[in-house]
């Protein structure tokens, strides 16, 4: 196994988040990497105050080989079939109305106590819907994720076929299939804080990554993620030590499907066995 190293960036304005992105490369792709991460966080349309890169080597710690969740794109038009679907699909999985209720209104509204969107994750009980994390203005962040090559070529070409052309999709597809694999994991709840990217995903090991074009309005700048944990199983030193410190390599892509009459896609749901996955 080669040298690898996390490379990660964060950029802010203002004190405001602007962009970050997570790499894992071999020693010799170090300075392309960074640069590249570099002239991401410049290409904002505005310059920012402030760019962290940092390099970690991950040094004997071989990273852990994961197989991409599969991709089931639905044609929603709306926020809220978008959202009354999502519900559905998150009940199915076991998580309660109530924690969807509350990981929604504080998504809408900014899920930092400030109000703002937070840096990380919410952590919620998927049955009470309490929240678990210590910090709630930065939460809990996934990091240490990374396509190997030859599956980044193959996700972006299947990405392709089913229409999904953005590199967000590729690289939430990556966090998401971490995060479903994470210890006490149920779900995983997500909308972009972008204004302009109103789409958004369900995510789990049991169901895949099930994508909504739309889980917000176009010009909303909130967004944001919540992990549905199991109460039973979760505990948050497991869960923090492996989201932020296992490295993971996505070496395979699953399979995309893109389901134009996202109706009947729920209906199946909400007629399958329910099952509880954990690891
Ligand atoms: N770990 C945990 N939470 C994070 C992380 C991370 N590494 N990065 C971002 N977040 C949280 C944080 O609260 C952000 O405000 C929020 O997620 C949204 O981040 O086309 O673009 O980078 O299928 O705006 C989903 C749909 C897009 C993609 C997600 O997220 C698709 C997106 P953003
Ligand atoms: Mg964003």
């Amino acid at each position: 196994m080669k040298n690898l190293y996390s490379i990660r960036m964060r950029a802010s304005a203002q004190e405001r988040h602007i962009s970050g992105a997570e790499r894992i490369v071999p020693e010799e792709r170090i300075e392309k990497t960074a640069s590249e991460l570099i002239a991401r966080a410049l290409s904002k349309g505005f310059t920012p105050d402030t760019i962290v890169v940092t390099l970690d080597s991950l040094k004997d710690v071989a990273p852990i080989q994961q197989r991409a969740l599969d991709v089931v794109a639905l044609s929603v038009h709306d926020v809220r079939s978008g959202r009354e679907m999502a519900s559905r699909i998150l009940q199915r999985l076991g998580v309660s109305v109530r924690a969807i209720e509350i990981a929604m209104t504080h998504l809408d509204r900014g899920a930092s106590p400030s109000g703002k969107n937070m840096r990380g994750a919410m952590v919620l009980d998927a049955s009470t819907g309490d929240r678990l994390e210590q910090d709630r203005e930065q939460g809990v962040r996934a990091s240490r994720f990374d396509w190997s090559d030859d599956a980044e070529k193959e996700i972006t070409r299947l990405l392709a076929e089913a229409g999904l052309t953005h590199f967000r999709t590729r690289e939430a597809l990556a966090l998401a299939t971490k995060v479903a694999h994470a210890p006490g994991m149920v779900a995983e709840l997500c909308w972009s804080d972008d204004p302009d990217y109103t789409a958004g995903y369900v995510a789990s090991l049991a169901m895949g990554y099930v994508r909504f074009p739309v889980l917000k309005h176009r010009g909303n700048g909130r967004g944001g993620r919540a992990f549905f944990v199991d109460p039973d199983v979760f505990e948050m030193e497991t869960l923090l030590a492996y989201l932020q410190t296992k490295p993971v390599l996505i070496t395979e892509a699953g399979l995309c499907r893109q389901v134009l009459n996202p109706e009947m896609f729920c209906a199946q749901v909400n007629g399958r066995e329910q099952k509880k996955i954990y690891t």
